[in-house]
């Protein structure tokens, strides 16, 4: 039966629920031993393309994406295991053998030919280590409909379209010098492996691929190959992803194949159509593309939390920022009447974030909103609203926290 079952979940995609649903009526779902669950749910394919198992717990599937669920990450620590790592697929996660992947660097930006780098290559450079997030363009986008009353397009994120991971591997700025770049280079574009992508009205633009400028590339981008201390997990852009810290995530493509370097700038729909700000508030040709994340705060709650009335609550979050360091947190429990600072428990740095947390004693039953805004060593505070804009990127006012107190 059991055997039957993990085969009709290969076959069929049987949903966990159903499996359960399933094994509970055959009286196997009391006490599932360790080896079905596992081999059982990892193959059910809960987002298509994805291949890591996508627990309901842990994450939101929304079309070929998982948002991972902000409350579960209360359990985890400051870097976020790739077990709860949002996964953000134009298309579909490749099975790359890492002995056969190869790096190509070419183009007009180079002193001389194409250079070719395997994955023993890219080891034997120096090594990096650093805590970054990776964090959607659109992370947040719901709320332009939900509390600014104006949709968006795009996929609907709530805060969950980030994870912060330590990456380690090779300094991108190494391998184009020894690819030999040129002082006269203006733009690089990593390409991804992945397959080609095809938009809803049928238009193959090929594969993902996002121009970056050489100041940054020669800056703190690292050529990945471990994330939290492991190779590489497949979804997340195994055997080598680009880290562009601070940048909206689309910078960070997973599964490069080859850098294109060049001495013109270079365009693709990911920096044209994609990624820049178009609307009522922006040129015609949108705003220039969009680099550097926002400023955004979440709570480790799940939303319309129920909380206990006369009870001391210990309520949990994250801000970060794509500007700076993380400089304050304010909090409110009266819907933006009045706000106390939060207590941070990581030393806030670039690229990263900061938890927090604050402590609420709720005496009045009832719905109610938890408010909690970031400052960043700018002195750029979360506004009250954010400018509209049509594909919903860089939401960053203050999200009104539904909770109701029981
Ligand atoms: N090759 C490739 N790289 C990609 C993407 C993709 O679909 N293909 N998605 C990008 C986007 S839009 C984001 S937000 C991040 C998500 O990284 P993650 O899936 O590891 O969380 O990867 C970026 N790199
Ligand atoms: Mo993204």
């Amino acid at each position: 039966m059991r055997q039957w079952l993990v085969g009709r979940a290969r076959a069929d995609g049987v949903a966990r629920r159903d499996l359960l649903k399933l094994l509970a009526a055959a009286g196997l779902a009391t006490g599932l031993p360790a080896a079905l669950p596992g081999a059982a749910l990892a193959v059910t394919p809960a987002a298509p393309g994805i291949v890591k198992p996508l627990p309901e717990e842990l994450f939101t599937v929304r079309g070929t994406n998982a948002e991972t669920n902000f409350a579960s990450l209360a359990a985890t620590g400051h870097s976020t295991p790739v077990s709860h790592f949002f996964v953000r697929n134009h298309t579909a996660t490749p099975e790359l053998d890492p002995q056969a992947w190869q790096l190509h660097v070419w183009g007009d930006g180079l002193a001389g030919k194409s250079r070719t780098f395997t994955l023993a290559d890219l080891k034997r450079l120096p090594t990096v280590t650093r805590s970054s997030f990776v964090e959607c363009a659109g992370n947040g986008r719901s709320f332009y409909a939900g509390q600014q009353g104006r949709s968006a397009e795009g996929t609907a994120w709530t805060l969950g379209a980030i994870g912060s991971a330590r990456w380690r591997g090779a300094r991108l700025a190494d391998v184009l010098r020894l690819a030999g770049i040129r002082r006269d280079a203006v733009d690089i574009l990593p390409r991804g492996l992945d397959p080609d992508y095809v938009t809803a009205d049928g238009t193959n633009l090929g594969h993902v691929r996002r121009p970056l400028p050489v100041s940054k590339a020669l800056d703190d981008v690292i050529l990945a190959y471990e994330m939290n201390g492991e190779p590489l997990p497949p979804d997340h852009g195994a055997p080598v992803r680009c880290v562009v810290p601070s940048w909206i995530g689309i910078a960070s493509i997973k599964w490069v194949g080859d850098i294109e370097v060049s001495r013109q700038p270079l365009f693709s729909p990911w920096n044209t159509d994609f990624y820049r700000l178009f609307g009522d508030a922006y040129p015609p040709g949108g705003s220039t593309p969009l680099t550097r994340q926002t400023l955004k705060s979440a709570f480790e709650l799940p939303w319309n939390a129920r909380l206990a009335a006369h009870t001391g609550h210990r309520l949990t979050g994250r801000s970060w920022s794509g500007a700076g360091t993380v400089a304050r947190v304010d909090i409110s429990t009266d819907g933006g009447g009045t706000w106390h600072r939060a207590q941070l428990h990581d030393t806030p740095r670039r690229a990263d974030w900061v938890r927090w947390s604050t402590r609420w004693y709720p005496t009045t039953k009832g719905p109610t909103e938890l408010l909690a805004r970031a400052t960043d060593s700018t002195g750029r505070t979360q506004p009250r609203t954010t400018v509209h804009n049509t594909q919903g990127y860089l939401f960053d006012a203050v999200v009104r926290h539904a909770v109701t107190v029981v």
